[in-house]
């Protein structure tokens, strides 16, 4: 009698078992979590297939050169992919590229990179770029799919964003990020307009002046003791060829008031 009950619990237990998975709401914690694009504007320690903390504010000053990541998350066999990154002109510019951090960390991939010619000042960059080893070298998982290098070209606070962005103001998304796998599928677009409808995450970068949190400041290439120093001899240089010039044009003058009078 005892055993009986026993199976009748057990095929119970494997009916609801069934009925859940039917209806889909068991395997949603077995999902994989869904792709996801960021910038991370302090990029330190991140690698091709790795990405350490994701900052969404860097602070530096005018003239600094520093890079800023591209992260993609939880992709899977990626072969494709365009988008725009969006910055105030007035405050930066794109100096420099590379498009084939996380592409290229496979074996035997080729990535060809088709983006923007640098440096860009027109507030809008397109990187892209595709893996066309053969055969086909995808890649899954997370990592930088782009460091971009900026330079400082003014103070105040530029948003780097790299949302889709509707051009012509006619309601429809022109240009937007695009993610392409290797059986030639777009990747995370919903409504069917092709650009990744998932999370995109932008940040900001302030040119001149701190972040909420203080200590957010941009790897900045150019700037330490020695350039500092380099830097100052080019003013004073600079200077000393003004008063030069100035000198000169007084001469100039005096000799020609000499002259006529
Ligand atoms: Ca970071
Ligand atoms: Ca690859
Ligand atoms: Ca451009
Ligand atoms: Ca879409």
């Amino acid at each position: 009698m005892r055993a009986r009950y026993l199976v009748i619990a057990l095929v119970s237990a494997i009916l609801l078992a069934i009925f859940v998975s039917m209806n889909g709401s068991a395997p949603d914690t077995l999902a994989q979590a869904p792709t996801s694009l960021s910038i991370d504007v302090i990029p330190t320690d991140n690698t091709a297939t790795s990405v350490v903390k994701i900052d969404t504010c860097a602070s530096a000053q005018n003239g600094d050169v520093f890079d800023i990541d591209i992260v993609i998350e939880n992709v899977t066999d990626l072969l494709a992919w365009e988008l725009y990154l969006s910055y105030d002109p007035a405050v930066l510019e794109v100096q420099d590229h590379d498009a084939a951090m996380f592409q290229d960390a496979n074996q035997e991939s080729e990535v060809i990179d088709l983006s923007e010619d640098t440096p860009d000042d027109d507030g809008r960059y397109l990187i892209q770029s595709f893996d066309s080893a053969d055969p086909s070298s995808p890649d899954s998982g997370s990592g930088v799919l782009a460091r971009i290098t900026l330079k400082a070209q003014g103070e105040g606070i530029s948003p780097v964003s790299i949302t889709e962005v509707d051009l012509n103001d006619d309601g429809t998304p022109d240009q937007g990020p695009l993610l392409r796998d290797v059986a030639g599928e777009i990747i995370g677009d919903e409504d069917g307009d092709t650009l990744f409808d998932g999370q995109t995450n932008g940040a900001e970068i302030r040119i001149g002046e701190l972040c909420a949190d203080p200590d957010a400041k941009a790897a900045v290439q150019n700037r330490d003791d020695s350039s500092g120093v380099s830097a100052g001899v080019v003013v004073g240089a600079g200077l000393a060829a003004v008063v030069a010039l100035m000198i000169g044009l007084v001469v100039v003058l005096r000799r020609r008031r000499a002259t006529s009078s």
